[in-house]
């Protein structure tokens, strides 16, 4: 990675979904030592300790199918403001989530200085659910819709009104639960989308080989990587709230991360959706903590 310098900001939230417990993945992802492991590798690395989640119990029924909408509001808009301040630093941002809603947020963030960032969603979903097509309410299931400005307002509008990333700067890897309205949008806007057939007809060198160039020549200013862990077979992953079986291998991520680092396109990285209570022994972190060690240039076999 070019910019030694890496900011970690944690954002402990679980009111993207249903399943209690993915608030305590920043701690787990720490207790796997991601600082130290950075810092081994040469990094100047700053945790930035967590933006503030508000405990409530009680679900705040607004106007909407969607569950828990103005926390999400609140900790996305927080977020985006941090993820922004970091950048202004020159810093690198390291997020740590929580479910997959904060990427609301992070995106946001980056899109105060990126205009035509390239964004590589690995994740067994596609996240591009509406509030018409989702079949949960669950805003984990959005980000991706909600980021190129499709969705409830006072989620597309964080950050601004204007839409965050262009569809055709989208690429999912690993995808193998797509519900029918998400299948229409990626035909309609024309996302790049890796299933896992593509995974295992192609492997995943080609595939990154592949997703490299098309960013590159749509002329990108940076590259976000959003990781959902649930992305990765539940095999080496358990820890997660939505496992889908038929997952992508830990080697592959391995790979994967080593030939982004290689290419040293990465701007800016959240690693999301994990969740400690199902997991076993940490192990879901300890994975999380390993592929960043590859995707900051850790050599390993
Ligand atoms: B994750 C789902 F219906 N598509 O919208 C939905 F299958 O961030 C799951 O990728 C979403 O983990 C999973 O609720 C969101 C469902
Ligand atoms: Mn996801
Ligand atoms: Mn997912
Ligand atoms: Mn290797």
């Amino acid at each position: 990675m070019k910019n030694k310098q890496i900011s970690i900001i944690g954002a402990p939230s679980d009111y993207g979904q249903q399943r209690r417990g993915v608030d305590m993945g920043p701690s787990a992802i720490r207790y796997a030592d991601v600082s130290e492991r950075l810092e081994a590798l040469g990094y100047e690395v700053k945790d930035e300790g967590d933006i503030i989640v508000k405990r409530a119990v009680s679900n705040t029924q607004l106007d909407t199918n969607l569950k828990n909408l103005k926390e999400v509001v609140e900790v996305c808009t927080q977020l985006s403001d941090k993820v922004s301040e970091v950048i202004d630093q020159n810093r690198f941002p390291l997020v740590l989530g929580g479910d997959h809603s904060i990427a609301i947020g992070t995106l946001a963030g980056l899109a105060a200085h990126y205009k035509n960032l390239g964004v590589i969603w690995y994740d067994a979903h596609a996240d591009l659910n509406t509030p018409a097509t989702s079949p949960s309410g669950n805003i984990h299931g959005m980000p991706l819709a909600v980021s190129i400005g499709l969705g409830d307002e006072r989620l597309v509008h964080i950050g601004g009104a204007m839409p965050k990333i262009k569809p055709e700067n989208i690429i999912i890897i690993g995808a193998r639960s797509v519900d029918p309205g998400e299948r229409e949008l990626i035909s309609e806007k024309g996302i790049k989308v890796y299933t896992m057939h593509e995974i295992d007809r192609m492997g995943m060198t080609r595939i990154i080989e592949e997703s490299i160039a098309y960013l590159k020549e749509r002329d990108v200013d940076g590259v976000h990587l959003s990781l959902d862990l649930d992305g990765i077979d539940p095999l080496y992953t358990p820890g997660v709230g939505t496992p889908v079986p038929g997952g992508i291998t830990y080697r592959e991520s391995h790979l994967a991360m080593e030939m982004l680092e290689e290419e040293g396109i990465i701007t800016s990285a959240e690693f999301v959706e994990v969740n400690p209570i199902l997991d076993e022994r940490n192990k879901t972190a300890d994975v999380a903590v390993a592929l960043m060690g590859s995707l900051f240039g850790e050599k390993l076999v």
